[in-house]
């Protein structure tokens, strides 16, 4: 699948001091440092392409970009994998309720996506894949993890065993009875006969009577989701042997942490023999009216809406930018209107000849985003600048600050 066009970074010109990231990980259930290294392999869950792209999404990209941008910034090359769930129930569904074709419905709704994610300035992905075209490689991956002895069949189906992975649970940290309940809420069928752990995770899912299938030693079938984001990490991010752990980042919103993300670990661990990620990084949900904003609800705001609407897409970027990335947030639309109000400011000072100090500035927003990135902590640090700027400070580079800005935070001025 093809990516997204690139996006500028400018270059910082002076030599600000960054510090170690330092990141919450949900497996370590702390904020941990990340350790300096000259190349980390990111990877992040993509759509599955039957609603895009909502403020919810939006805000998980825009999450892992900021990751991206300061991995960038130490000096460091990042190999960055998202897939496309573009073979999955819920596509099928909505085609089906819709009376549309499923391959024209994700093609569309991905085209979509990609312009979204241009216009809110999202560095593309080093390799943009989708489950359809890696139909193979899960087989390989369903065939490995066969061989340890970790699949077993129900009736035409293949089923993971999530047993024969010690540390199953260390990535979510959740009670049995909780795993159980948000199992079968996330598409899992913990009560179907014939499994032998009620968690057991599809792997092949046997064709079904009017749904699409693919030939494979197992017959012909579908990949099940989890299995998906494991073989395409695991066969694009270019594994170094010599790693501790598969990959660097293993990236979603909050909701993926159980059972998909846990499930794909474990997977993962058994095929690698290590751990898969060095760290689990989640962004908090958006809500829309009380409830999470998600496709299967409803209950979406849209950005290509808003870019149709003439909403500038960095003021939609700046909106989600004033909250915490793990914090859940209820979204209002009147936060397009603060961030307006902001950006106008903050473009404005930028245009004059003599502005505040912008050294220190940039020092702040630096280390906000250092510490967990902090992005109301950056956003908070330009406020201040503007203030100063306004009351008749002067000593300052404009142009540093917006090249930072640009840099660091993705906000073209
Ligand atoms: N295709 C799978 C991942 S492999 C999937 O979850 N697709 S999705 O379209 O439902 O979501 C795409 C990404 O957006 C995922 O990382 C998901 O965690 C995130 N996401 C979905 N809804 C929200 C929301 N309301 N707020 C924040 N992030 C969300
Ligand atoms: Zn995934």
């Amino acid at each position: 699948m093809k990516s997204w066009a690139s996006v500028a970074i400018p270059p910082l010109q002076k030599g600000f001091r960054m510090p170690p990231l330092r990141i919450f990980d949900t497996a370590a259930q702390q904020i941990s440092e990340v350790e300096i290294k000259s190349l980390y392999r990111m990877y992040v869950c993509g759509i599955t392409p039957y609603d895009a792209t909502h403020l919810g999404h939006a805000n998980t990209y825009l999450t892992f970009d900021l990751l991206h941008r300061y991995l960038l910034a130490i000096g460091a090359k990042v190999k960055f994998v998202e897939n496309i769930t573009d073979i999955d129930d819920p596509l099928l569904e909505r085609a089906n309720r819709d009376g549309v074709n499923w391959r024209d419905l994700a093609t569309l709704q991905i085209d979509l996506f990609r312009s979204d994610m241009v216009a809110l300035h999202i560095l593309p992905p080093d390799h943009y894949i989708g489950a359809v075209d890696s139909i193979n490689l899960v087989v390989n991956a369903i065939s490995t993890l066969d061989s340890a002895g970790s699949v077993y069949k129900n009736e035409n189906d293949l089923y993971f065993k999530v047993n024969s992975d010690p540390n199953f649970g260390s990535r979510s940290h959740l009670q049995h009875n909780q795993m159980l309940k948000i199992f079968s809420e996330r598409g899992g069928d913990p009560d179907r006969e014939g499994k032998q752990d009620p968690l057991d995770a599809l792997l092949w899912l046997a064709q079904r009577p009017g749904e699409p299938g693919w030939e494979s030693k197992y017959g012909i079938g579908r990949p099940g989701w989890h299995i998906e984001c494991c073989a395409i990490a695991l066969n694009y991010l270019d594994i170094d042997a010599s790693s501790a752990t598969s990959i660097d980042f293993q990236c979603g919103g909050s909701d993926l942490i159980f059972p998909h993300h846990e499930m794909s670990a474990a997977q993962s661990k058994i095929i690698n023999k290590k751990e898969f990620a060095s760290h689990y990084v989640h962004a908090g949900m958006i809500g829309l009216d009380g409830e999470k904003m998600s496709k299967s609800k409803g209950n979406l705001v849209l950005v290509s809406q808003l870019l149709l609407e003439g909403i500038d897409a960095m003021v939609i970027r700046t909106a989600l930018l004033q909250h915490h990335y793990r914090s859940d947030h209820m979204w209002h639309n009147s936060e397009l209107d603060q961030a307006r109000l902001f950006l106008d400011e903050l473009r404005l000072c930028l245009s004059r000849p003599d502005v505040a100090p912008t050294d220190i500035t940039i020092e702040v927003v630096i280390s906000s985003l250092s510490e967990d990135l902090n992005t109301p902590a950056a956003l908070s640090a330009l406020q201040n600048w503007i203030e100063a700027t306004n009351k008749g400070e002067t000593g300052g580079n404009p142009g540093e600050l917006s090249r930072a800005i640009d840099a660091l935070l993705g906000i073209a001025i």
